[in-house]
């Protein structure tokens, strides 16, 4: 049995303990202890409580564990290397990993420092934690993984194969790089503005902030055209963007963004991995990006007082 470990235990690491667990030698990884027995309230509200095993990566070096087959990395993007470092000289170097992160910045530094595979996952699940040991699966969704390279196609085809049969729908892909600067579009158009105005993400249709919305997705289409990145569905430029970004906003009216959970609960954003690289592009092809810049530095000043 291939075993697997999560480092990060948040609610995507928790969620996928609980959907592995069952198929496989599981094991989440955090810097502090979890409670044994972990409970998991379903989208269709269902609750599920399970033994799932955890260490700490302190306890990894008293107690060295068995070689995993996989580690899939589940922290904040910005963490993810750190999270990596404490691990790293317990696991053989040509472990595959799998990372989870938003935005795209673990994802390249990763691939080309890791020795073995290393897998990118973008998902659309969505969870939260409700305590140490709860975590509610708000919403199923779609989960696409890839290489950067295109080079391991049939580990990613075996992962997907495998969290399907767990329930956790996965499709492998060979475009990952398209799929997680999609991603990041969407992510650059709503995140720092609901973080900073602490709304949910259905206000943005209103006058106050919609005007601001559209003015971050003019500037991030020329960019993300530029990394030759294809519009959505099949359209033009900034409109196809702009049609995704209201999309997105409809179909998650409701939520609290996870950039505006992070503000609220006084954690660093995501801001470096989602405006970090399109500030980066826009630079390197002499491209406007005031606005982009007015987020983060707004972003930046609001986190320097938590
Ligand atoms: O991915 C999201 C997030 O919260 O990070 C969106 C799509 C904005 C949904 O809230």
């Amino acid at each position: 049995m291939t075993s697997h470990w999560i480092l990060g235990p948040g609610a995507i690491g928790r969620l996928l303990a609980h959907s592995l667990s069952p198929l496989t030698d599981t094991t989440l990884i955090g810097r502090r202890g979890l409670p044994e027995q972990q409970r998991l309230t379903s989208p269709e509200g269902e609750e599920q409580t399970k033994r799932l095993a955890s260490v700490t990566v302190a306890e990894l070096t008293s107690h060295p564990l068995p070689a995993p087959g996989f580690v899939h990395i589940t922290t904040k993007a910005m963490a993810a290397e750190a999270a990596l470092a404490s691990i790293a000289d317990r696991v053989t170097p040509t472990t595959p990993l799998v990372l989870w992160q938003n935005g795209f910045l673990a994802q390249p530094r990763i691939t080309q420092t890791w020795p073995g595979p290393v897998l990118c996952a973008t998902t659309t699940q969505g969870a939260y934690l409700t305590g140490d040991d709860s975590v509610v699966h708000a919403g199923r969704g779609p989960t696409f993984i890839g290489d950067l390279d295109n080079q391991h196609a049939r580990l990613a085809e075996a992962l997907a194969a495998l969290l399907s049969e767990t329930g956790f729908a996965a499709t492998a892909v060979g475009d990952i790089r398209q799929r997680l600067w999609q991603k990041l579009t969407v992510n650059a158009a709503i995140n720092p503005l609901v973080a900073l105005n602490g709304v949910r993400n259905g206000e943005l249709r209103g006058n106050a902030y919609a005007g601001r919305v559209e003015a971050v997705v003019k500037e991030v289409a020329a960019i993300i055209n530029q990394e030759n990145i294809a519009p959505p569905n099949g359209g033009e430029g900034e409109n196809a963007w702009l049609a995704l970004v209201w999309q997105v906003v409809e179909n998650t009216a409701n939520n609290k963004a996870s950039m505006l959970q992070d503000v609220e609960a006084k954690r660093p954003t995501e801001r470096g991995a989602i405006l970090g690289p399109l500030i980066d592009s826009a630079e390197r092809h002499g491209l406007p990006c005031g606005v982009l810049k007015e987020l983060n530095s707004e972003l930046a000043k609001l986190e320097a007082k938590f």
